[in-house]
């Protein structure tokens, strides 16, 4: 991420490419629908660019939760990424993620909650309704997009395995193997990616547990085959293909807290007041529309999501507790 360098020709918008609209999206999801009815139910051909494998398709209802903004293209979505499990350049995660073994996978959930367990991922795509949520997404870089996911909201899972009283925070583990992931060799961050939340957090009705994006199933480049999204914070909150969920008393050492904890807190709330310590956060660019060169737009308060979680934070010092 940044803190590496901020800037290089790997981040350049691809700006030949028409981000293509919501419209064409529907309409090619429809035709991949009559095509993937001659192939069998699980599974349709997908005619978009880049998606040459045939994806598994899922059922969603949508959302009124999802914002009215126009989707970022599949194509940039899935090709201008963060996971640094497999490199830090955009275009890494893309390139070298198809060693990434997404089955069989294993979620467990343990800590404070009287029911502990592990879950495999057929049974997460059953637990709950799967809904598509058209969420902004704001990276610490700067650089934002709007995805249409697919999930439910992680206190469907919550829910389940029946938080004790000290559950105070949630601490999310991202897969560690050398063998899958390239990106482990090196020590910019320490490996497992560990992310956190406060318990109000998790349980928030906008935090998704997430596993398809566009209404397939989630590439590996982003986050397979199952991840958290909180689209009111910074996008390294959202941690990608989870293997394992604690609940805890105190508030977990997040990798990226202890890369460097002047510039990434616990919180990571988007916040356009509170500046990154080396850049400011009062703008961002919207990646397939804004030019590199264009003026940018401005960042919005929990990145437009202050009417639903602002009263989260009532009273807090969002300077101190960034
Ligand atoms: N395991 C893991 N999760 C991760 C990251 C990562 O490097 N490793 N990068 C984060 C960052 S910085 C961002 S902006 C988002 C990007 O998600 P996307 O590529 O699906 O848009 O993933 C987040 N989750
Ligand atoms: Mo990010």
């Amino acid at each position: 991420m940044t803190l590496i360098r901020r800037l290089s020709t790997t981040e350049l918008p691809p700006g030949e490419i028409t981000p293509r609209g919501v419209f064409e999206r529907r309409r090619s999801i429809i035709r991949a629908g009559l095509a993937g009815a001659a192939l069998g139910p699980a599974h349709a051909l997908f005619a978009s660019p880049g998606a040459s494998a045939a994806a598994a398709k899922l059922a969603t209802r949508p959302s009124p939760m999802s914002t009215m903004e126009k989707p970022t293209s599949y194509k940039d979505a899935t090709s201008y990424n963060n996971y640094y499990e497999f490199g830090t350049d955009k275009d890494d995660p893309a390139n070298n993620a198809h060693t990434l073994k997404v089955s069989p996978w294993k979620l467990a959930v343990e800590g404070e909650v009287a029911k502990p367990g592990v879950f495999d991922i057929d049974e997460l795509l059953k637990l709950a309704p799967l809904e598509e949520r058209i969420y902004r997404m704001r990276c610490v870089e700067g650089w934002s997009m709007v995805i249409p996911w697919v999930g439910y909201p992680l206190s469907e899972l919550i829910r389940r395995v029946e938080p004790t009283g000290n559950a105070k925070y949630i601490e999310f583990f991202t897969l560690a193997d050398m063998a899958q992931m390239p990106g482990l060799s090196s020590s910019v961050l320490s490996w497992p990616y560990v992310e956190g939340l406060r318990m109000d957090e998790a349980r928030h009705p906008l935090t998704l547990l997430t596993v398809g994006l566009y209404g397939e199933v989630l590439p590996r480049q982003n986050g397979a085959p199952v991840r958290v999204v909180v689209p009111w914070k910074y996008g390294f909150k959202s941690g990608k293909s989870i293997v394992r969920i604690r609940f805890t008393e105190k508030q977990p050492i997040t990798s990226w807290n202890r890369a460097a904890p002047h510039e990434y807190g616990f919180y990571s709330n988007v916040n356009p007041q509170v500046n990154h310590p080396r850049w400011s956060q009062a703008t961002e660019r919207r990646i397939g529309e804004d030019g590199f060169l264009q003026r940018k737009r401005p960042t919005l308060m929990f990145n437009g999501y202050a009417e639903q979680v602002g009263s989260l934070y009532a009273g807090m010092d969002l300077k101190k507790s960034f």
